[in-house]
């Protein structure tokens, strides 16, 4: 057996450059590039080898280890899962800063490989910068954290430990039901020190995603149930598009007449215009998928993991005989609200649905129904989107702003505040992957580090991120890093001077406003914040628009240039768009001196009696 003489860094660095997939018919590398910062515990050892290999394998620098890994959970979810990114932090805060990106990888099922540094295996220097020092276990370090959060961890404290545990790390990232973050904790002596590494290490690995087929009989189960359903409806989850299955969606919804809801994941799986679409389902759903949900008989889910945003809180699929149909790479998710499981690639098994369902329509007395309430919901939508010259718009108003100066090719991008609520039911999405929401985790700080991913995942496509301030105010720095990688986004910034959505919710379950709005906080001087001037210093083209005409002509302008443009927008924290949507479980205080609150806990109550009893 031929050998290399390499530091376990150089090795780990050599096998990441030798993970190949074809997509398009063209072979890339599986992983785009590394996002680092160094600092002890991986400049020394992973910095060398990374420097070495920089022509292979590039290495990128931003401002926040928490942003580069939305950077790179933004490109995995762009790329459907079919290529990835590493990033690499010192030890300690570097590395804790990642845990809640960690977090946003496991909730959404996305590959993103983590390489924290870690403390010296050998201890002889212990303790040294930045180590937590457990009183009670030796073995405790920081990254211990990334335990919960990763579907596989390893911490590498002998050289030759690296080569069984790349092996395990590719298995997981590259398998479309075990998929999600892999922390691979490097101990900062062992990075540097040599190992002869076989050379079949480094040889070319092309990763295809696997195809799984369904179990006969779980098919058999599934066909019998939509053959005798009256009011089957498909909900289209994140599932789908990972799978790369908006064709056969599409072509199984037409050939049997079933209308499909969306959830935030799976949206744009099917483009707004498909007659069958019946836009988002659940909690910010639309008047029509919700009406549908509320009679369905069967409902097949594909690919999501029906979270109580999608289901209502479990409230929404009101027939008591409705049976689901859990159409999933795995069993967790496929056996979910007691479903009929149908195990396998959602590509593969609607095909094969498809074709054992051959001649069997769905009644037309329901598709009538369902295209009569799609209909009176597209004319609801479009009076929340109108034009409007108010001087605070909506949320909605500027949704509607920004989709008349976009293309059915570009992205819209967000995650947290009321702006995914907005968009869910409102955004009409062109080609698949335009829309693309994180709310899984819902992560504030996720919108314009994620921007920049899904920007570098295609560079073709313009990438619109739309963002609170209270979002924007929590992670903006790598504003900096896409004017200095001349990654182009335009970031809508709504300005509505705090946590809108939050401050809803609050008045809504009975409470005060309070510590939401920024002048509901305690607070000597109410902030006057210059957004436009902020991320005019980080290089970005930035202006504040007086309102929705002025907003659409520096979209316009902006889709022009070839710099981030930051476009800053007053909106209103109190309107929402109150068509369509569903009750979501939120516990409100059964004891209270507030009469807003008790009126509250009765609604609260009467609504679970209404789901429960
Ligand atoms: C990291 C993180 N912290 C807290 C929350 C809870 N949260 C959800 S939305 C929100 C307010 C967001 O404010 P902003 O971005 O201004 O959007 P708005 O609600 O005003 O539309 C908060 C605090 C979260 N989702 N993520
Ligand atoms: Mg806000």
């Amino acid at each position: 057996m031929s050998t290399i003489r390499l530091t376990m860094a150089q090795a780990l660095v050599a096998a990441l450059a030798a993970q190949k997939t074809v997509v398009g018919g063209r072979t890339l590398p599986l992983f785009a590039g590394v996002w680092a910062i160094f600092g002890h515990g991986n400049v020394a050892g992973l910095g060398e080898a990374l420097h070495g290999a920089r022509d292979i394998l590039p290495t990128l620098r931003a401002h926040n280890e928490q942003a580069m890994a939305h950077s790179a959970i933004a490109f995995a979810k762009a790329s459907r899962r079919r290529r990835m990114m590493a990033v690499t932090s010192s030890i300690g805060p570097g590395a804790t800063n990642m845990v809640t990106a960690a977090a946003v990888a496991h909730v959404n099922r996305l590959p993103l490989l983590l390489l924290p540094g870690d403390v010296f295996a050998g201890r002889r220097p212990d303790p040294v910068l930045q180590q937590i020092e457990d009183f009670g276990d030796g073995t405790v370090s920081a990254n211990d954290c990334f335990r919960p959060v990763s579907r596989y961890f390893d911490r590498i404290t002998r050289p030759e430990q690296i080569i069984p545990a790349f092996e395990r790390a590719m298995q997981v990232l590259t398998d479309p039901s075990e998929c999600g973050p892999v922390t691979l904790a490097l101990c900062q002596d062992v990075q540097t020190e040599a190992y002869d590494y076989p050379e079949s290490f480094f040889a070319e690995r092309i990763w295809q995603p696997r195809r799984t087929r369904p179990d006969e009989q779980e098919l058999a189960q599934a066909v019998a149930l939509l053959k005798g359903a009256k009011r089957p409806l498909v909900v289209a989850g994140g599932g789908t598009l990972y799978s790369e299955a908006e064709g056969e969606l599409a072509r199984f919804c037409l050939a049997h007449g079933i209308p499909s809801a969306e959830t935030q994941a799976g949206k744009s799986a099917l483009p707004h215009d498909n007659p069958l679409n019946l836009g988002a389902i659940g909690v910010t759903g639309t008047g029509a998928a919700n009406d549908a949900a509320k009679h369905a008989d069967v409902v097949l889910a594909v690919g999501t993991r029906l979270q109580d945003f999608t289901t209502g809180s479990r409230a929404l699929f009101a027939d008591p005989e409705c049976r689901i149909i859990g159409l999933n790479t795995q069993g967790f998710d496929a056996g979910k609200h007691g479903a009929q499981p149908l195990v396998a690639d959602a590509k593969a098994a609607l095909a094969e649905l498809e074709a054992a369902l051959a001649g069997w329509k769905a009644p037309a007395g329901w598709s009538a129904q369902v295209q009569a309430s799609r209909d009176a919901w597209l004319e609801t939508a479009a009076r929340y989107t109108a034009m409007s010259n108010q001087a605070l718009p909506s949320d909605a108003q500027v949704v509607g702003a920004v989709q008349r100066q976009s293309r059915a090719s570009d992205v819209v991008l967000c995650a947290a505040g009321g702006l995914p609520g907005e968009l869910h039911k409102l955004w009409q999405a062109g080609a698949p992957g335009g829309y693309h929401m994180e709310y899984g985790y819902s992560c504030m700080g996720y919108e314009i580090a994620g921007g920049l991913g899904a920007k570098l995942a295609d560079p073709a496509r313009e990438v619109f991120v739309m963002v609170g301030d209270g979002s924007y105010l929590m992670m903006n720095s790598e504003i900096a890093t896409s004017v200095m990688l001349g990654v182009k986004l335009t970031i809508v910034v709504l300005d509505n001077r705090g946590f809108g959505c939050i401050n809803r919710l609050q008045n809504a379950t009975g409470g005060a406003s309070f510590n939401n709005l920024l002048r509901d906080t305690r607070h000597e001087t109410l902030p006057e914040i210059d957004f436009a001037a902020h991320a005019g210093a980080m290089g970005a083209i930035s202006r504040k628009v007086a309102g929705l005409a002025e907003l659409e002509t520096a979209l316009a302008e902006a889709r022009g240039h070839d710099r981030t443009s930051v476009i800053v927008i007053d909106t209103d924290p109190l309107i929402s768009t109150d068509a369509g949507g569903h009750w979501w479980e939120v516990a409100v205080p059964a004891v209270s001196v507030r009469d807003e609150v008790k009126a509250a806990r009765k609604r609260y109550d009467g609504a679970l009696a209404a789901r429960d009893n």
